[in-house]
């Protein structure tokens, strides 16, 4: 907030995501909230809440859909408001092409090079282009000035950027890509590759998680667009316009707010073998995500089939919890990833268990921010084994959870957050073997080094926390604000 006052002062922040940070819904007894599972959302929402101003999103949630103006805005959170929600309700038909189909059937497999093929359609690229200028409508609505900071966040929205600084010429658009910018070969596959690669160079800033995904970027911008590209400042220049484009990593708030009030990891670690039925004496491993073919969940329980075949001592006294929020369930490449889940879980578990006694335990439901943070401190282990992932806050999460500075952290080298934890143990997910190698090295490995490896974390993630990330956005929002203002003066 200081920042905003001091190095951009009179500046109006709008966000600009698909997902909203708190989902509306009407039950019998008024309306309750709910705390959607996203990456995006754990890592924004405490930003918002520092710097106020104005979060657009698509509205989810049954409750107020019919009745309110559609231009409707309520101040969040609902217990200590400081900033506003706008919802954009979307029909079933955009919703089907724009954010099933275009965002979630093209762009997410294409990003993260998942094997699961991607699919463009016509018409999907119809309401994808659609629901962008229904975006920058709201955005030109909400806007006060002439020249707001928007912050357009992922992949829903790369058209976007473009719609808005032909309405806003004087905005400062920065805009986030949370999922992984693959090489330019790869994107060569979206039939609409130079329109997404124009609409994101309307962006003031382009951000990425790391350095890589920029090089990709730039590489793609080169080879597609009539662009200039400056390799060491990192920036394109199309049609007189530069965008910068930097790596932000992302991270999480810190401390957590889920974190207050949270018992001992003792009686968390009670609390979680109660509620789950998990047998006393058992070490736990856990895995927390959305229900994602990119995350790697099937690898995961190889791996816990391979640990028990070559360690049999672990019977009876190892337990894999995975608790997996469902997520895009209408998309055939999801319900097929449940339903394998299940019937794999219950083969290893034949395979390894008794009457009393499951290896794998599985909670396929939507857990609430307290209850996932209580599951990390109650776990030995965290294993997070994404196939591909643009940063990863599980794994962060994990390490903030943990202030007794116990537990090990098992961390796909694909995730782009084992760039900044290198004390997890890094494994490849495609390498069953080793990752079943690797959870008997964590279940084994001494207290002492449990508490180095988890304080070095902990250092980094405290220091590198969500502020930081968007700290770094906004200052470099302020210098490029500066120098145009200084242009445009002289
Ligand atoms: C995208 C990128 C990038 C999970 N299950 C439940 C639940 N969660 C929460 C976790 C965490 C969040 O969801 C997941 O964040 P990730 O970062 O791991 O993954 P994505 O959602 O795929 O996020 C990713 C991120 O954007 C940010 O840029 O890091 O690479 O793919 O906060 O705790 N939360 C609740 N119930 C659950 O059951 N409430």
């Amino acid at each position: 907030h200081r920042l905003l006052v001091e190095e951009l002062p009179n500046a109006e922040v709008l966000v600009v995501s698909n997902r909203e940070p708190y989902i509306h819904n009407r039950t019998d007894d008024g309306i309750s909230l709910q705390t959607p599972a996203s990456g995006l959302v754990s890592a924004l929402e405490p930003v918002m809440r520092a710097t106020g101003g104005t979060w657009i999103a698509h509205g989810s949630g049954s409750a107020d859909r019919d009745t309110v103006d559609r231009n409707d805005k309520v101040a969040v959170p609902p217990a200590d408001p400081t900033y506003m929600l706008r919802r954009v309700w979307l029909s079933d038909e955009e919703q089907d092409g724009y954010y099933y189909g275009l965002a979630n059937e093209g762009l997410w497999p294409l990003c993260h090079i998942a094997f699961v093929r991607p699919t463009f359609r016509e018409e999907d690229w119809r309401q994808y282009k659609l629901v962008n200028e229904r975006f920058a409508d709201a955005v030109v609505q909400e806007a006060d000035r002439d020249d707001p900071i928007v912050l357009v966040q992922d992949y829903h929205f790369a058209l976007l950027p473009r719609m808005i600084r032909r309405r806003l010429p004087r905005a400062t658009v920065i805009t986030f890509w949370h999922i992984p910018w693959p090489n330019a070969e790869t994107i060569s596959i979206c039939p609409w590759r130079e329109e997404i690669i124009d609409g994101l160079l309307g962006s003031t800033i382009l951000g990425f998680h790391t350095r890589f995904h920029c090089n990709n970027f730039l590489e793609a911008a080169d080879r597609f667009m009539e662009s200039r590209i400056d390799r060491e400042h990192g920036s394109v220049t199309l049609a007189g316009h530069e965008t910068m484009v930097r790596a932000y990593p992302i991270s999480i708030e810190w401390p957590p707010a889920a974190l207050a009030h949270q018992p001992p990891v003792d009686e968390c670690r009670e609390a979680v073998k109660r509620r789950f039925g998990l047998p006393a004496q058992a070490r736990i491993a856990v895995g927390v995500e959305r229900f994602d073919y990119t995350k790697g969940i099937l690898d995961r329980l190889h791996a816990v089939d391979d640990l028990l075949i070559r360690h049999p001592e672990w019977k009876g006294r190892f337990v894999y919890l995975q608790a997996a929020s469902p997520t895009r369930s209408k998309l055939g490449a999801y319900s097929a990833l449940q339903a394998e889940t299940v019937r794999l879980a219950e083969e290893v578990n034949a395979r390894h268990g008794s009457a009393d006694y499951k290896p794998i335990v599985l909670s396929i439901r939507h857990h609430e921010p307290t209850e996932v943070f209580e599951i990390f401190r109650a776990a030995d282990i965290c294993i997070v084994s994404s196939l591909h992932d643009g940063m990863n806050l599980v794994a962060k999460e994990f390490v903030a959870a943990r202030d007794d500075n116990q537990g090990v952290l098992v961390l796909s080298g694909f995730a782009g957050a084992s760039r900044e934890l290198s004390e997890a143990l890094i494994v490849n997910p495609y390498d069953t073997r080793s990752m079943g190698a690797m959870m008997d090295a964590a279940l084994r490995m001494p207290a002492a080094e449990q508490r180095e490896r988890m304080r070095l974390m902990r250092d980094l993630v405290r220091q590198r926390n969500v502020y930081r990330w968007a700290a770094q956005m906004l200052l470099d929002a302020a210098r490029l604000r500066k120098r145009a203002g200084i242009l445009a003066g002289a």
